[in-house]
């Protein structure tokens, strides 16, 4: 295979965004009266942010009506931009920088794969934007991983076939997304927590263009 693409997912790939989520996910469930942990927050990873509202109200054992639900995840999302809009470069994850100078320099193309509606926000930040070919993110897809939608329109943008790209994941619903769409993946984190994927790396520091080669 030769790899002309690489798509990266945001959370848990560039930038450690979900401890934020968590900060603002958290201050939520206390509002409404009930603990939000470290471990729950972990359900909430690579998951859409209405999915995520009704996995925390299952948590806390909360019903609200569904005309309710949107108001909450705005108000979540409020301090989670709140908290965001902080960051700086000092956030992007070890080697992940260099490994996109790599791609760059060996006209691979880079796109973002992501469920995030805060992409763009989160990308000018750290100050990456100008590296994308491509960006599809929570407000281009009606579909949330693990369907291959975003990972799919990440290719088209890049004038790539799936077969020539690879992504990078963090989350089993991601890793499940990518092979549906026909395309290699090479997960990010810990082999106790993710299965299936093609390749696995604990995280950029020190990786060069033979990882993606197949
Ligand atoms: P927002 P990813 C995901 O990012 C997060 O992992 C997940 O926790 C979050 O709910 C989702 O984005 C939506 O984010 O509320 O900012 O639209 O891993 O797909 O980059
Ligand atoms: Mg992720």
């Amino acid at each position: 295979m030769n790899c002309k693409g690489c798509i990266f997912d945001l959370d848990g790939v560039i930038v450690d965004t979900a401890k934020y989520h968590y900060l603002a996910w958290k201050r939520l469930a206390s509002e409404m009266g009930f603990d939000f942990t470290e471990k729950d927050n972990e359900r909430l990873k690579g998951v859409s942010r209405m999915r995520s509202l009704d996995i925390l109200l299952e948590v806390g054992g909360k019903t609200v009506p569904e005309d309710k639900k949107e108001a909450l995840a705005a108000k979540k999302n409020n301090w989670y931009v709140e908290y965001i809009s902080k960051m700086d470069k000092s956030e992007i994850l070890p080697g992940v920088e260099n490994f996109f100078k790599t791609l760059k320099a060996n006209n691979i193309k880079i796109a973002l794969g992501s469920a995030s509606k805060n992409s763009m926000l989160i990308l000018n930040n750290l100050g990456l934007t100008d590296y994308f070919d491509a960006i599809i993110d929570g407000n281009k897809v009606s579909k949330a991983k693990p369907d291959p939608e975003v990972f799919t329109l990440a290719a088209k943008e890049m004038n790539l076939s799936p077969s020539e790209c690879v992504v990078f994941e963090d989350a089993q619903a991601g890793i499940e997304a990518a092979k549906a769409g026909n395309m290699k993946v090479i997960a990010v984190g810990s082999e106790e927590n993710l299965k299936d994927f093609d390749k696995i790396i604990p995280g950029f520091e020190g990786v060069g263009l033979d990882l993606i080669s197949f």
